[in-house]
């Protein structure tokens, strides 16, 4: 049996010269969970179901426990000292802490402290999503142009689900794991080692409720999906949970594309690149499978903006191939449409 905490300072002797910076900012992460995994568990009971009144900066009503999540992660990561700043969905600006942490410290998180927030009431798998970054230099105070302007390099993707059980699963460039909480001692234990995603599986997951407004090469792969065709495996299933991490989760474990595309009326989709985007396109691909806007790899995408949204096709690699295929054939218009 080994505890996140074993596995992370394993890993960090495995590297050498690490400092153990990292290694604690991934802890405090680590414990962040812990607290909104309770406040999650016990939501029914505390009055923080529901919403807090107002709207973050993408328009969206905040849940109270949107702001409860974001509230928890920015307490634990200013504790943990080893973040300089946090750019989260809930903060129209980049979050920099104040004195020489904002300055000093290596790492920048961004995150979705609370996604698929739209299934709190409802009892369905949430989760928080998280992207560090290493900043390559240090000494100043982060601003917004080091982050724009390649100050930054991604060195780690995750997430925790809060569902039938909470895991946190994630990838520093060396394989994707997964550690399974256990509340009656209270650690993470490693449950999930060196995830793979199938090459191919049989589940799609897609808003279908979008269908008109969707580009032809989505329509075209739907319709694809929905083939008769033993040989493939097809027609596949379909799944939509519509928080990003329970859909994503699944298809790691069982093989599937989830797809958030963009329409000719919201050409870049709904999903914010560099903090729901970016951390599980780096888990995918980790895992032996593919992430992409329909033409390139949502790695290979600028970052131009800190909310910048991005269509997202991710999952099982034949699957994405497959539907970057259908883009290309029936809507190459749509590759001009994202910087
Ligand atoms: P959120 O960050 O406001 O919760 O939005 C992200 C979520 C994803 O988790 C989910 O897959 C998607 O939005 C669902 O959107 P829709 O309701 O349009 O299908
Ligand atoms: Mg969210």
């Amino acid at each position: 049996m080994k505890t996140l905490v074993e596995f992370i300072w394993e890993q960090q002797e495995h590297f050498g010269n690490a400092t153990g910076e990292f290694s604690r900012l991934l802890n405090d992460i680590g414990i962040a969970g812990k607290i909104v995994n309770r406040d999650v568990n016990r939501a029914g009971l505390s009055n923080i179901l529901g919403n807090e009144g107002t709207v973050n900066v993408q328009g969206e009503t905040q849940k109270k426990l949107d702001v409860i999540a974001n509230n928890e992660f920015i307490k634990a990561l200013r504790n943990g000292r080893q973040c300089a700043a946090i750019i989260s969905e809930e903060n129209e600006d980049v979050v920099v802490f104040d004195g020489a942490i904002g300055q000093n410290a290596k790492y920048i998180v961004a995150l979705d402290p609370l996604d698929g927030s739209s299934n709190i009431e409802v009892n369905v798998p949430i989760g928080t999503i998280f992207a560090i970054y290493r900043r390559k230099q240090i000494g100043q105070r982060v601003t917004l142009d080091e982050i724009l302007g390649g100050g930054i390099d991604l060195v780690c993707g995750g997430y925790i689900i809060y569902g039938s059980s909470t895991m946190m699963v994630y990838t520093t460039g060396e394989g994707v794991n997964g550690f399974t909480y256990d509340p009656t001692c209270g650690i993470f234990i490693l449950s999930h080692e060196n995830m793979k995603i199938n090459e191919l599986g049989n589940i799609y997951s897609i808003n279908e409720a979008n269908y008109i407004y969707f580009a032809e090469g989505v329509k075209e792969y739907i319709k694809y999906c929905q083939e008769d065709d033993p040989a493939t495996n097809r027609p596949y299933t379909t799944r939509y949970i519509g928080s990003l991490i329970s859909d994503f989760h699944r298809n790691m474990l069982r093989g599937g594309i989830y797809i958030y595309p963009g329409t000719k009326k919201n050409p870049h989709g709904k999903l914010r690149l560099m903090y729901e985007c970016i951390p599980v396109a780096f888990m995918a691909e980790q895992a032996g499978g593919k992430a992409s806007d329909g033409f390139r790899r949502i790695l290979d995408i600028p970052i131009q903006d800190i909310h910048q949204r991005t269509p997202l096709f991710i999952g099982s690699k034949k699957m994405v191939e497959k539907a970057e295929s259908f883009m290309r054939e029936f809507s190459p218009e749509f590759e001009k449409l994202n910087p």
